[in-house]
């Protein structure tokens, strides 16, 4: 039995956080395939009441521990690891500012977004979806910003929270009808700078469920 479990399917980006900084530190892992999308499996009572009360992935499993939100899943990974560690007292504060953001309004957003645009039945009132893209645009502003003069996220080197940040970033730019690489080119050197780390693979090579055939604008990765 591999050391590590992590509960994911592979159209989440939350979940793609955890499989990557596990991919990235060459843990021994394998995924627990969630059926979010045909059987709702996160809302059942026995996964909430067996897998995360919350309802959510991802969850990682090692040993006796089952540990849920990514960003408690990313900092138990780096603490057992020393990889992508934040260093001392500040960067720690730092790296938690930025993944605190992140989940609340960066890929928090954009998660949501990206969800409704490919799968909303009926289709969700346009209102919505432009409230989410001005926040999106907002928010993806402030992180290139961020990363005009630095490399990662924090400065040189990167750590839990670049890998806290990308989540939704490497799916195909027609699941959100907007290329945030082009448009945001310092968000789109970060991306290759991390892309480039050994042991990265995209969303969809590395935790189970695609191609899923209820997400029809997603057609095969280039
Ligand atoms: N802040 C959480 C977000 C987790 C989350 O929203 N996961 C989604 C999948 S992308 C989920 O499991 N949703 C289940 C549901 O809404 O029923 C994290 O970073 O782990």
């Amino acid at each position: 039995m591999p050391e590590y479990q992590l509960y994911c399917f592979a159209q989440s980006g939350n979940a793609y956080r955890a499989a990557l900084m596990l991919n990235l530190i060459g843990a021994d892992w394998k995924p627990i395939y969630v059926d979010f999308f045909k059987g709702g499996e996160t809302r059942t009572p026995k996964y909430r009441s067996e897998v995360n009360e919350m309802g959510e992935v991802p969850v990682l499993v090692h040993g006796d521990k089952k540990l849920t939100q990514s960003g408690v899943i990313l900092t138990y990974l780096s603490d057992r690891s020393g990889r992508f560690k934040p260093e001392g007292e500040d960067e720690r504060l730092e790296a938690l500012r930025w993944i605190i953001f992140d989940n609340q309004k960066l890929n928090g957003f954009i998660g949501p977004y990206r969800f409704l645009k490919n799968f909303a039945k009926p289709p969700v009132d346009p209102a919505v979806m432009a409230f989410l893209k001005a926040r999106i645009d907002g928010n993806l502003a402030i992180v290139d910003k961020r990363l005009a003069d630095r490399a990662f996220i924090l400065g040189d080197k990167p750590t839990i929270a670049d890998i806290s940040l990308c989540a939704y970033l490497y799916y195909p730019a027609d699941e959100f009808g907007f290329d945030i690489a082009e448009t945001h080119q310092n968000i789109g050197a970060w991306l290759g700078r991390i892309k480039a780390l050994p042991g990265w693979k995209h969303p969809y090579d590395l935790m189970p469920g695609h191609p899923n055939e209820l997400m029809p604008s997603s057609p095969p990765r280039p």
